[in-house]
């Protein structure tokens, strides 16, 4: 489902200059046939209903998936302590060091986050830090995601222990799974754009779905995944695994609660 609505300012119809539409929300899912019905119903109700307004036009797609999913586990779930960006930066380099992600990268990664224009991932090497996406304007887009309805139950139960089960960490969550799951990636970075939701992730195997509140500040408008990727990597199998693969998760995850840093590097998942 993709929602937008017409620019109404002029400075939104300079800054979206190829539509003058203002992009909403856009959510996907796969389902069993007899859930589509139930399943357009509630994207169409979230896109007349999104915080960022209500949609004006909604375009929604449905295919037919010949292709058995795969089945990935969803990573554990943690939030680490965090107050500030500050806080949020040296966490993040802690965790992605740890996992032999170069500084160098790092600062890479931070810079086009800060830059936020991209409408997918950047594709980034683990060591030199070379950006691999073909398009850097685009990056690379996953797609191809769900989860399991039984799994979605029992991970909306943990989640809610947290008080953290919404549709944005579910899906997020999700996304993160599958992009991890891929042998080659080591690791995600995730800040959202919108510009009051001010928690983001790191997600690998080894440490699971690590949330850390703070990442930006509230206000603050820019956003974006990097994908953290070993030298050798060959791209197109990778690009077609995340835009093309269809990936469904079908365990829920463990939900560790609130941790320190240190709780988490001692107690990596795997
Ligand atoms: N594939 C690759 N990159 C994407 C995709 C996608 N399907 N969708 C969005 N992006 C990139 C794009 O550069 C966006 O600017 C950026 O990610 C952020 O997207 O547990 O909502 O939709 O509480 O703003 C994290 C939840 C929410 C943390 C992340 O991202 C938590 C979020 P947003
Ligand atoms: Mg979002």
């Amino acid at each position: 489902m993709r929602a937008s609505k017409a620019a109404k300012n002029l400075k939104s119809k300079i800054q979206n200059l190829k539509s003058s539409e203002v992009h909403i929300s856009g959510a996907e899912g796969l389902y069993e046939a007899l859930d589509v019905q139930n399943a357009v119903k509630r994207y169409i109700e979230r896109a007349l209903t999104h915080p960022k307004g209500k949609a004006d036009k909604i375009v929604i797609t449905i295919e037919d998936i010949k292709q058995k999913p795969e089945l990935v586990s969803a990573l554990p779930v943690g939030t680490i302590n965090c107050l500030s960006p500050n806080g949020a930066r040296k966490i993040i380099i802690k965790l992605l060091q740890s996992l032999g992600i170069s500084k160098k990268a790092v600062d890479i990664a931070f810079e086009i986050i800060k830059d936020g224009k991209m409408r997918g991932a950047a594709i980034i090497t683990r060591e030199k830090g070379r950006r691999l996406e073909p398009d850097r304007e685009r990056g690379v887009r996953v797609s191809y995601i769900g989860i399991g309805k039984r799994a979605s139950k029992l991970l909306s139960l943990r989640l809610s222990r947290h008080g953290i089960n919404t549709g944005t960490v579910k899906e997020a969550l999700t996304l993160a799974s599958k992009v991890v799951s891929y042998r080659d990636v080591i690791a995600e970075l995730c800040v959202s754009d919108d510009p009051y939701y001010t928690t983001g992730y790191v997600a690998s195997e080894k440490f699971g779905y690590v949330r850390i509140p703070n990442i930006k500040n509230r206000g603050n408008n820019s956003g974006g995944r990097v994908f953290f990727v070993e030298e050798g990597i060959n791209m197109e199998d990778l690009t077609q695994y995340l835009e093309r693969v269809p990936v469904l998760i079908g365990d829920a995850a463990l939900c560790r609660g609130t941790l320190s840093i240190d709780e988490i590097l001692h107690s990596p998942y795997k």
